[in-house]
Order: structure tokens, then C-alpha cells, then sequence
């Protein structure tokens, strides 16, 4: 039996600081509504989608910080959102600012569900790779402290949903292959990532021109690499003065973009997904039960980076 998924990009404009959740949930809603009308299963919203990308500012008040924070999920502003759901039969995949308290420990992460279409979250994801810094750097024409306010998630599941093997990511994890591999090697036929990009790049402004198109080599090489769908949703535009990317996609199998966001704004757009796509690339050049070498890969586990010294450079070899 052939296993479509209708997916539409839920793409966010800016959303402002002061902007409460309850607007943002309706914005939210209105694209969700949109897309149930062009017959979909599934939105997949931004990174950190209910509030401002609020690392962008230093903040010392820890009651301030937690503001941006959601105590549990869904609450009394997001409920609406999965009663939508449940009733038009869409599910969801919704970044935030998860404040988990476990076993007494209090925790902050950088957080995705997927929700399916009864309304119940079926899959959690806590962001690994987290960008950016801990301390204030007023040098930065804007902050990124993602190292601050949250800690990082530790592993990349995958989970039947919405006929397929799904997986979850978040921006950053977008730049490294061994977040689409560790999926791969769990048969992810589609990964979902929402993602908040400045366009500008403070320690590294030369890239600035080149963020679109780093957004784009890193989904699409992605896809192709693991034989399987990738869905790339942005929060675009100028948010409290930092502009972000666009660039919202459906990457296939091929590599190929199959559908793509051409605003800055709220907007959806959808790609009907045939999940047996993936085969043809799991079953052929990346048949990772014939080709993959492990044995030759053992470094990437040993060792976290080249060695380098705190200026950049090599440590010196052991004479
Ligand atoms: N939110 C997030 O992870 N943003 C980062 C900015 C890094 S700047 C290259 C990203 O990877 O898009």
C-alpha cells in the first residue's frame, strides 16, 4: 500500500517580544487551518515557535529567562492548538522552551514535539547542538546565547508516525551529518526541523551571503545522504531588528526541493510525500547493510574536534 504524508511548512514571520503566547497560538492556528484545507496531515512550525528568539538578549534575572519558558505541554495557552488538532485531524511538530523539572532537577531545553492527529504527542526531541555562547559578548551586534539558557538534549530517536519512521531536529543540528546519520541508521524516512537563522553571522560575518544557501546544502545533502524527506521551517524576517532567514522547504529523497516558502512572513506551502521515495536510495548506493565501513568511523565517536588550541591552531604533535 503506498504511504503518503501531506506536510505543509507552518512558516512563522517575526514574532514580537512583547507578543503573547495566546496571539501567537491563533497565528499558529490560522496557518493550521489553512493547511487542513489543502488537505494535510501534518505542520511542522518553527524552532522555539510561541515566543521571540529570546537568546538573542543577555538576561540575569532567571525569573525574566523563565518567562519564555513553557512549565508543561500542553498548557493553558497551547491547548487550543491541539484541540484544533484533534478536531480538523492535523498533527504537529511545535519547537519551544521546555522547563522540565525531574526528579527534583530543574532542566531547560530546547525542545520539538510531534503531536499526531488525535492531538497527543507521540515524540519528544531536546536540541543537541547548541549554538552560540554562554557569557555576554557586547562586541555582537546581537546575542546568541543558546549555551546559557539551555543545557543539551542527548540522543536522536525516531518514531513510527504518520504511516513512517519519523525523526525530529532543531536549526543547528541541521549543519551536522551526524544528525541526519543517527536517524539514518534508525530508517528515518522524514525528518522534521524548525530553525530560527540570523542572516547575520557575528563571529563569522564573511558567511552572511552564503546563509540561504548553507541552509539549503545542509538539508539537501542530508536527505540525499539518508535516503529519506526533510522538512526545513524557518522563523523569518526582522525580528526585533535581527533579520532572520526564510528559506522554509520540503527536501525529498533526491535531494530535490519539492515544494518551498517564498515570503518572510506566516505563510504554508505542501508537498504530497511518497514515503516509498526513500527506498530507492536505502535499498541502492545508500544500502547501509552493504556499504557502510564502520570500522573506519571510529573516530567520530573518540574524539569531539581536531585538537585545537584556544587561538585555532593545531596542538602540537607529541615528538
Ligand atoms: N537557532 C539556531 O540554532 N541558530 C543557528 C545560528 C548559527 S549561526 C551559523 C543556526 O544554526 O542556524
Amino acid at each position: 500500500m503506498a504511504r503518503f504524508v501531506n506536510v505543509a511548512i507552518g512558516q512563522l514571520g517575526p514574532i514580537a517580544k512583547n507578543e503573547p503566547r495566546s496571539a501567537v497560538v491563533a497565528r499558529l492556528a490560522a496557518l493550521m487551518r489553512q493547511a487542513h484545507a489543502q488537505g494535510s496531515d501534518l505542520i511542522v512550525y518553527p524552532e522555539l515557535a510561541l515566543t521571540t528568539f529570546f537568546p538573542r538578549w543577555y538576561m540575569e534575572d532567571q525569573a525574566e529567562i523563565d518567562c519564555y519558558f513553557e512549565r508543561e505541554m500542553p498548557g493553558r495557552e497551547t491547548q487550543p492548538l491541539f484541540d484544533l488538532a484533534r478536531e480538523l485531524r492535523v498533527g504537529f511538530y511545535l519547537g519551544y522552551a521546555e522547563l522540565a523539572v525531574e526528579n527534583g532537577v530543574t532542566h531547560r531545553y530546547n525542545t520539538s514535539i510531534l503531536v499526531d492527529r488525535s492531538g497527543a504527542i507521540v515524540s519528544k526531541y531536546r536540541k543537541v547542538h547548541l549554538p552560540g555562547h554562554a557569557e555576554h559578548e557586547p562586541w555582537r551586534a546581537f546575542q546568541h546565547l543558546e549555551k546559557r539558557y539551555f543545557e543539551p538534549g542527548s540522543r536522536f530517536g525516531v518514531v513510527d508516525a504518520f504511516g513512517g519512521v519519523i525523526g525530529m531536529a532543531i536549526c543547528n543540528d541541521r549543519r551536522w551529518s551526524e544528525t541526519y546519520r543517527i536517524m539514518g541508521l534508525q530508517g528515518v524516512e522524514m525528518v522534521l526541523i524548525g530553525y530560527n537563522t540570523p542572516r547575520h553571522n557575528p563571529p563569522a560575518p564573511e558567511h552572511d551571503d552564503l546563509s540561504l544557501f548553507h541552509n539549503q546544502l545542509v538539508m539537501q545533502a542530508g536527505a540525499y545522504q539518508n535516503g529519506s524527506f526533510v522538512v526545513g521551517v524557518a522563523k523569518a524576517g526582522v525580528e526585533e531588528g535581527v533579520d532572520q532567514i526564510g528559506g522554509s522547504c520540503i527536501v525529498a529523497p533526491s535531494g530535490e526541493i519539492v515544494a518551498a516558502c517564498i515570503t518572510k512572513g506566516d505563510e504554508i506551502a505542501l508537498a504530497r510525500c511518497d514515503l516509498d521515495l526513500c527506498n530507492s536510495y536505502k535499498r541502492t548506493t545508500f544500502n547501509f547493510d552493504i556499504h557502510r565501513q564502520p570500522q573506519a568511523y571510529g573516530m567520530i565517536v573518540e574524539r569531539r574536534g581536531q585538537y585545537l588550541m584556544a587561538d585555532g591552531t593545531p596542538v602540537p604533535k607529541k615528538k
